[in-house]
């Protein structure tokens, strides 16, 4: 039995940002660093609660706020098999925070006591992982706050680590006897690389060398402790904005999300005349990744999230290929709506390879790829995704008796691409595999196809909930009438298409437009940000 006098001691001590309203949105909690005191608490109770549901299992906790502002910070929850939380827990995590950030003392008092007495006598096991911010640790205590003392959790706490790498151990911890470190994902990873770079007798990259953007996050020093690990790309790679000691640089001026949203090289890169070299950048917790170069006028050219899926697309379809395995082995491509036009054109057309789109955020398109597909390859344009291989997929290696190239290859890619998340790191060693092998430049890789024209932008609006979609985000349902105004307005352009979709993690919706050429893509995205707001104040 929990005593009231306790609960009342601990909500006192950690939850001291009361009064706000919590949301565990896309990927978790995410706010202002200073208002997330009680979000953590009541994080750490359900943390416990859910491992407490799965007999003990591990479940995870990562304490990072990806791409946003070094002042910002979050949290999110780790299914023990390394996927997401499941969404009809989201919920209790969101009544929970609220619970205790505007409930009366007798009511949280009441609600505490009353999850701790009704779970069953398990003791909850958790892993822990946080960014490079400075607000990480004490965040973090405020969680221990609950798991130590409601719980008498047991703790494995791995310190700075990426998000990808959090997934990867705590589904580790649940599959491996014994302890699990971290130094195991830098092995896993970096054996898988040199094995497949071994098998295909790669000596050198297809580019004239390889440069890191780590956005001045935790990915910098992960990769300073990978790379050396690696053979072939620690004489190739150069690790820029690396720097997660100085915290007001994280993401600025760096990182994915400033290279894709500017299309431009980030900062901290000089010298780039007649430069050859293949470039890409994380995010701030390393967990997605766009690909760069510039081209013979030296100007920039992106190679995001769709470039990715279809580099992985060709070079899979190829191995199914080789292997005699296309018939038995289902592929496919999951996007969102932002995926551009030409890539799914590209994979549908050219590839014949299926393509589903499922609203935004990884988990979707995550459980899409899974559900549909023996390799289900997914990512956002913005860079967040992975490949998953099925059980189907496994069995069917396992009875391959003749292993010829292409099977042994097909072997290895699972343990190269992080299994449990897309994961910067892990994704950027797929990709470089598969240009190496295929001896494809940078250049190369963009020639398959050539994007359509589009613009993304963001329009404040006074009430974001007005706006809501229908399938997968494409089709708005209200503002009544918009969407009709929108066709209308994209059926005066050539090969266009527009779509508006409230953000899930900043107040404002974004407004997507595409055509065949620039201007056009322009003056689309005008009228129907125009629409927008005309549907707000009418
Ligand atoms: C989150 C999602 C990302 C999505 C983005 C959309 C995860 C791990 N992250 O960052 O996948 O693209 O939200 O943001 O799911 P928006 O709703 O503001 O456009
Ligand atoms: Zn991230």
């Amino acid at each position: 039995m929990v005593e009231g006098q306790l609960v009342d001691e601990l909500v006192a001590k950690y939850c001291t940002t009361r009064g706000y309203r919590y949301s565990y949105g896309t990927a978790g909690f995410r706010d202002d660093a200073g208002r997330l005191d009680t979000v953590m608490f009541a994080t750490g109770i359900i943390a416990c609660l859910r491992s407490i549901a799965l007999d003990g299992k591990p479940v995870g906790v990562m304490i990072t706020a990806s791409h946003n502002p070094a002042s910002d910070n979050g949290v999110k929850i780790v299914e023990p098999d390394g996927s997401m939380l499941v969404q009809t827990w989201e919920t209790r995590a969101t009544e929970l925070a609220n619970l205790i950030s505007s409930g009366s003392a007798a009511e949280i008092r009441r609600r505490i006591a009353e999850l701790v007495t009704s779970a069953a006598d398990v003791r909850p096991r958790l892993v822990i992982g946080r960014d490079s911010r400075v607000s990480g640790p004490h965040l973090l205590e405020c969680l221990l706050g609950s798991a130590n003392s409601l719980f008498q959790a047991q703790i494995k706490d791995y310190g700075l680590v990426t998000t990808p790498q959090l997934h990867y151990l705590t589904s580790r911890s649940l599959s491996v006897d014994g302890p699990v470190e971290e130094e195991d994902y830098f092995v896993d990873f970096s054996s898988a690389w040199n094995e497949i770079t071994r098998l295909h007798d790669v000596e050198r990259l297809p580019s004239a060398g390889l440069v890191v953007d780590c956005a001045n996050g935790i990915g910098g020093p992960k990769m300073h402790s990978f790379i050396p690990r690696c053979r072939v790309l620690s004489e190739a790679t150069t690790v820029i904005n690396d720097n997660c000691a100085d915290a007001l640089s994280l993401n600025r001026g760096c990182g994915a999300d400033f290279v894709k949203t500017n299309q431009r090289l980030p900062d901290g890169i000089r010298d780039t005349d007649g430069d050859s070299r293949l470039y890409c950048s994380f995010d701030g917790d390393a967990d997605r990744v766009v690909f760069y170069y510039l081209n013979e006028d030296n100007r920039f050219q992106l190679l995001d999230g769709d470039r990715i899926s279809a580099l992985f697309a060709y070079f899979i379809a190829q191995l199914l290929e080789q292997s005699g395995l296309r018939s038995v082995l289902s592929m496919g491509v999951v996007q969102t709506a932002y995926a551009n036009g030409s890539s799914t054109q590209y994979l549908q057309n050219h590839l014949k390879v299926p393509v589903t789109c499922t609203k935004t955020g990884v988990k979707h398109l995550h459980h899409e790829a899974v559900t549909h597909y023996d390799i289900g390859i997914y990512f956002e344009a913005n860079g967040h995704g992975t490949v998953i291989f099925s059980d189907h997929f496994y069995a069917t290696l396992r009875t391959q008796t003749h292993n010829s190239l292409a099977t042994k290859t097909l072997k290895l890619l699972p343990q190269l691409i992080n299994q449990t998340v897309g994961d910067a790191i892990s994704d950027m060693l797929g990709v470089l595999a598969v240009l190496s092998i295929l001896k494809w430049s940078p250049a190369r890789w963009a020639n398959e196809f050539t994007d359509l024209p589009n613009l993304l932008i963001k329009v404040i609006v006074p009430d974001r909930s007005q706006f809501i979609t229908t399938d997968q985000e494409r089709k708005l349902i209200s503002p009544e009438g918009l969407q009709e105004k929108i066709d209308k307005a994209v059926s005066k352009f050539h090969s266009a298409r527009s779509f508006v979709r409230a953000s899930g993690t900043e107040d404002a919706v974004r407004v997507y437009a595409e055509a065949a050429t620039q201007q056009e893509a322009n003056e689309l995205s005008a009228i129907v940000s125009k629409l927008v707001l005309e549907s707000c104040y009418k």
